[in-house]
């Protein structure tokens, strides 16, 4: 038997990419270095050898881009700012071509009746910040301050829905340390340094984004999971609190006005030596300033394992599980789960998913299309995953598939595939893949056939 399920009216659909992402044009109109453009630049960094350089050459071709997003009916689009289009310095000279380029984007997306999301950070740091030493250091965030306000201040009479920061975990612990994303950095005390100035340029801004742009929500996107322990064991338990802490409440918990959580403070100094002295007076009230909604991004749950002889037989098993191309595990059940866990634990007023998706191997077929079936099935699970969680009473407001087009996977260059439109980057052909279709029906009935 078939079940329709059904969003609330209001229920906003779309898509999300970031600048580094899609744009190219990495060094035109003025635009200065970023550390990703650095960081590509670098031999051994990326596992193609690729760059950013030209990706989709959005930059260029911006209208085509949102035509075919009119085309497929989406709502909302969720993009972000290239920090040095705007401020090749980081800070100081504003190069006006840079704020050209968004201006016309986002009247282009008003004109299709397309809703913009403008997320400020997704990682693409001026080179010349990083040079000063980067997000470890207190200076980066005040920065980030100064570019948001010119940001909002030249966009916010169009723009009401901001972002401060894409997935803080990721630009701070990938970036600083583990070092496989940029600056490249191994180093564990920069990294919490860095997480700590991430989360409070993200406080400092909240005000003046606000001060700009009257009537505007404004929220931080993280990039959250939910950590099951692999067997009811102690020490399985005791890793899922770990792991929860580390890549969940680090960041939720400030946010929210708990302050850091002193179990993870414990494990960072007796793990990694990391000592917290980089925290200021009033630094916990600024970071947790009052959001208008939450940016959850959710690709896969995590299943944590005690380093324990004494560990019991798994009960949580990932054995029968099917995995995406980067080897995440598809869990589309978590999504429920964690969207519940924010709602009863958090409350944040809001919730958006700003990012969910998949990559898969897509081929181009001899007739043209792209059957990405396995795709579809994954957003189609999660959907009903956050339909649950809407009966539920979570606040879930949109939905936002990640990503609107193939595009550059970060260390892994052109080898993962996550659009629901399919580039061929030799011809910058754009292909609607089978889920991009369905999605677009999804879209226009406000649900789906179960
Ligand atoms: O491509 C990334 C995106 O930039 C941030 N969230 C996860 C996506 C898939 O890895």
């Amino acid at each position: 038997m078939t079940e329709k399920i059904t969003f609330p009216q209001d229920f906003l659909w779309g898509t999300a990419t970031s600048s580094y992402q899609i744009e190219g044009a990495w060094d035109e109109d003025g635009k200065g270095e970023s550390i990703w453009d650095r960081f590509s630049h670098t031999p051994g960094r990326i596992s193609d050898q690729s760059t950013g350089d030209v990706t989709c050459d959005h930059y260029h071709r911006w209208q085509q881009d949102l035509d075919l997003m009119q085309d497929l009916g989406l709502q909302a689009y969720r993009f972000s700012i290239a920090w040095p289009r705007i401020l090749p310095d980081g800070r100081g000279r504003v190069n006006q071509a840079g704020l050209d380029f968004y201006d016309r984007l986002v009247d282009g997306l008003l004109a299709r009746g397309v809703t913009p999301f403008v997320t400020l950070y997704h990682w693409d740091l001026p080179q010349a910040l990083q040079d000063e030493g980067g997000w470890p250091v207190r200076n980066a965030a005040e920065a980030f301050v100064g570019y948001a306000d010119v940001v909002s201040a030249r966009l916010g009479d169009r723009v009401k829905h901001w972002i401060t920061h894409n997935e803080p975990w990721v630009a701070a612990f990938l970036g600083y340390g583990m070092g496989i994303h940029a600056p490249g950095i191994q180093d564990f005390q920069q990294a919490v340094a860095a997480s700590h100035h991430l989360l409070l340029s993200h406080g400092w801004a909240v005000p003046v984004i606000r001060g700009n742009s009257e009537g505007a929500n404004v929220g931080i996107t993280l990039d959250l999971t939910d950590v099951a322990p692999a067997s009811p064991s102690p020490q399985d338990y005791a890793a899922a609190r770990e792991m929860d802490g580390f890549l969940n409440r680090w960041f939720l918990d400030p946010i929210f006005g708990r302050r850091y959580p002193a179990d993870v403070i414990e494990w960072f100094g007796r793990v990694h030596n990391a000592r917290m002295d980089f925290i200021q007076d009033g630094d916990m009230e600024v970071i947790a300033a009052p959001l208008d909604f939450l940016g959850v991004n959710y690709y896969t749950r995590t299943v944590a394992r005690g380093a324990s002889s004494d560990n019991l037989p798994p009960t949580v098993s990932t054995d029968d599980s099917e995995f995406t191309e980067m080897g995440w595990e598809v869990a589309p059940r978590s999504l429920f789960r964690l969207l519940n866990r924010l709602h009863f634990d958090y409350q944040p007023r809001n919730i958006y998913i700003t990012e969910n998706g998949a990559a898969f191997p897509d081929k181009v077929c001899k007739e043209g299309h792209v059957h990405d079936d396995r795709r579809l099935a994954y957003i189609k699970a999660h959907l009903k995953a956050a339909h649950d969680a809407i009966e539920c009473g979570a606040p879930l407001r949109g939905y936002f598939v990640w990503s609107f087009m193939d595009n550059f996977e970060w260390s892994f260059g052109y080898t993962k595939r996550f659009g629901i439109v399919y580039v061929d980057f030799e011809t910058q052909q754009r292909i609607v893949k089978e889920s991009g279709k369905w999605y677009s029906k999804v879209i226009a009935q406000n649900g789906f056939e179960d």
